[in-house]
């Protein structure tokens, strides 16, 4: 089964697709992707950097670069494991063994993560290199809005904070056996646990989010829509949710306009994937 994520903090718009239809070769998984928004908090006073929704030619036409986590699995095992950037309708490989890719970036720098550390990749120069000296492999990882810290998350569900470009690490003890990780524009961070419900880290420990409703599905979280300030954003199915840093949370309710949106990147998104089966088919 595919599970294709895409969350893009400049839009309104988190979806999540498991089996799509529109994809060939049956023995590629598409564990998981994202936009990169050129410059979120400069969206207004910026030249033409994409992270607003071009209505006339498709928000992923620009200039914009879409990543791409691709796993080839045959016969269930993983035989390849790399991220991709889209660019321009071009596709490029730019990180072996990749898992991880920041839901959010300040300027045009991206961090990523594969089984080797932490890696930065610019969508102008197009240049990827190591980001400080760690080795962990990493399986998550997501940027404070305030401050130049990550928190990653560690193939063996352990969840750190990165400081000082990239060289040190503090173990985030509160977050138990953690599946992925998020954090809200306010900077607090939210996992989902080995029990697949979300938890919010608070200075009294870790917080069960309360008001959810109780399903098999994994549910994803990721830092929310830039038009929504305060909380994090979570799929469960294709219902969203936000939830709070006091461990509350409320379903969020599509207008008609967003509706279109989402469906509108859906639908751009699914064109991206399919013209990177074709390219790498090539
Ligand atoms: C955007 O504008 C700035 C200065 O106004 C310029 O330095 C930069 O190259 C421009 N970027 C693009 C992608 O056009
Ligand atoms: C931005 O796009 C508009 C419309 O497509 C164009 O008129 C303008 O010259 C562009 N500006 C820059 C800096 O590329
Ligand atoms: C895309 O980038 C190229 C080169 O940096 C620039 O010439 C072009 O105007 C940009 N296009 C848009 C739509 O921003
Ligand atoms: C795009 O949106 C603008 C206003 O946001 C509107 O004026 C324009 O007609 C739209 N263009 C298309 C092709 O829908
Ligand atoms: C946004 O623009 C302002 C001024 O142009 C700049 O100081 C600031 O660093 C920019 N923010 C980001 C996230 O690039
Ligand atoms: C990384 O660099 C820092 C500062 O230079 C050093 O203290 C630390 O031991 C290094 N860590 C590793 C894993 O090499
Ligand atoms: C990110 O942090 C800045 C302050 O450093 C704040 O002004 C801004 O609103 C935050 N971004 C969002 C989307 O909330
Ligand atoms: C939790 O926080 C949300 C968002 O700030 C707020 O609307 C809600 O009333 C709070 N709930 C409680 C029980 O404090
Ligand atoms: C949102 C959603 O699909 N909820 C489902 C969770 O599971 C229960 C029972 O299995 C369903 O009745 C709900 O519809």
């Amino acid at each position: 089964m595919r599970v294709l994520l895409v969350c893009l903090a400049g839009l309104l718009v988190c979806l999540q697709t498991a089996d799509s239809h529109s994809l060939p070769q049956k023995d590629y998984d598409t564990d998981s992707s994202n936009h990169d928004i050129t410059n979120p908090l400069n969206d207004t006073s910026g030249n033409n950097s994409s992270s607003v929704p071009d209505n006339s030619s498709g928000i992923f036409d620009s200039n914009a670069t879409t990543f791409i986590a691709r796993t080839i699995t045959r016969r269930g095992n993983k035989v390849d494991k790399s991220i991709y950037a889209y660019k321009n309708g071009k596709v490029k490989k730019i990180l072996e063994d990749g898992n991880a890719i920041s839901d959010w970036s300040p300027k045009s720098r991206t961090f990523l993560g594969n089984k080797d550390g932490i890696y930065i990749y610019d969508t102008e120069t197009e240049k990827l290199e190591k980001y400080g000296n760690l080795s962990d492999n990493v399986i998550g990882i997501t940027i404070e809005n305030h401050s130049d810290d990550l928190y990653i998350l560690t193939e063996d569900h352990v969840v750190y904070k990165i400081t000082e470009e990239g060289t040190k690490k503090v173990k985030i003890n509160e977050a138990e056996h953690a599946e992925k990780i998020a954090l809200d524009w306010d900077d607090n961070l939210y996992y989902i646990g080995a029990n697949d419900h979300p938890y919010v880290v608070t200075s009294a420990g870790a917080k069960k989010i309360e008001g959810l409703p109780v399903n098999s599905t994994i549910p994803l979280i990721s830092r929310p829509p830039i038009k929504i300030k305060h909380g994090a954003w979570l799929m469960s199915l294709k219902q969203p949710y936000i939830i709070y840093p006091n461990a509350t949370s409320e379903p969020y309710v599509f207008s008609d306009q967003e509706k279109l949106e989402y469906m509108k990147t859906e639908r751009a998104f699914e064109t991206i994937l399919s013209q990177l089966e074709n390219q790498l088919a090539e």
